[in-house]
């Protein structure tokens, strides 16, 4: 496995040099932030990040994300024109040398909590979610989370959930067929895998559909184009936000057959209703068993790339909800760790 980080740029205040530090550390994740949803992304511009990040002694390998447009997902005549967008950004980037692009396809929202900074018992702060909470959200204020590839005002976003309930699971699916079969041969003759990150929760959110959410749907979406190319990015909390998806199964079985190209590693706490904290890392601090989790990448002979998700604010930093460096950089660390300590008694 390769360990990566998630940098947002040049605005991140976690900077490439103190990424750099992070013992083990040997790639970033990031994206073209300015390009407009829907635009191809230009050779020069990501030729310039991948200098930049290079300069800074880290590998530039994966895209977390090249954002599906909504006119995709919806289905609308529009969608050849972007798909066809979409593939260009993917023959650029492997002209590049990027291996991996991350996407998602939930509608209008990507991941969802109801609490940003909620006040833990050891005075750190972290990412919360309450479905008495999530009731209450008004959405004639709008709503956006740090990270999301688009913000929308009021009264768009109620328009676009309101197209959705016309579109359902069904279409939904349909729909990313549709995506689906339009940009992994492309992916395959250019030489890029396609991961697609689930969705966080994994459950409907706001009566809008679902679909990637459970084994269930990660077998009916690699099914639909049976390549290599089109895979999985592997969220261990998103997926474990719901506690029946059992995460080290899925592990062995999707990495198993080579289909998680790359991990989202973190830890959840969750209760029986549905409500959730990001906890630390360790296992102890959440519901998730972190060791299999990484057994189980381990014995898949896993050679994609990880990286420690989000982590709580400690130790009093200030930043992106999620996208502190204390917590992550720990996060990596242990995943370190536990990957040597499972090698070491393997090897014995
Ligand atoms: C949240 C992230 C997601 C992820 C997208 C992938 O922190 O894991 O925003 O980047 O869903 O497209």
């Amino acid at each position: 496995m390769k360990m990566t980080f998630r940098w947002y740029g040049d605005d991140d205040p976690v900077t490439l040099e103190k990424i750099r530090q992070i013992p083990g550390m040997t790639g970033i994740v990031s994206a073209l932030y300015d390009v407009p949803v829907g635009e191809v992304w230009p050779v020069e511009k990501i030729r310039a990040f991948k200098a930049k990040i290079e300069a800074a002694g880290l590998e530039f390998e994966v895209i977390e994300s090249v954002p599906v447009h909504e006119d995709i997902k919806l289905g609308k005549p529009s969608r050849d024109r972007l798909i066809e967008n979409y593939g260009q950004t993917l023959r650029n980037l492997a002209d590049c040398g990027l291996k991996v692009v991350c996407y998602n396809f939930m509608p209008v929202l990507d991941w969802f909590r109801t609490d940003l900074a909620e006040q833990m018992a050891d005075g750190s702060n972290t990412l919360t979610f309450h479905m008495e909470d999530l009731e209450k959200i008004d959405l004639d204020k709008g709503y956006s989370l740090p990270g999301w590839d688009a913000s929308y005002k009021p009264e768009e976003l109620k328009g676009l959930i309101a197209e959705y309930a016309t579109v359902g699971e069904d279409g939904l699916r349909a729909n990313l067929e549709y995506f689906l079969k339009g940009v992994i041969p492309v992916a395959a003759e250019a030489g890029i895998k396609m991961a697609i990150h689930p969705d966080d929760p994994a459950r409907p959110i706001l009566g809008l559909p679902r679909i990637v959410k459970n084994r269930e749907d990660l077998l009916s979406l690699l099914a639909m184009v049976d390549a290599p190319e089109n895979g999985l990015t592997l969220c261990t909390g998103s997926l474990g936000s719901e506690a029946r998806n059992d995460i080290p199964a899925l592990v062995a079985e999707f990495a198993g057959k080579g289909r998680i190209h790359f991990a989202h590693l973190r830890n959840v706490k969750v209760t029986e209703r549905g409500d959730f904290a990001e906890t630390g890392h360790l296992s102890k601090d959440g519901s998730l068993d972190m060791a299999a989790i990484v057994r189980a990448f381990f014995e898949a002979g896993f050679e994609g790339y990880i990286r420690p998700d989000h982590g709580r604010m400690i130790w009093g930093e200030t930043g992106k909800p999620g996208y502190g460096l204390y917590d992550r950089a720990l996060g990596a660390t242990y995943i370190n760790g536990l990957w040597e300590g499972i090698a070491n008694v393997k090897a014995a």
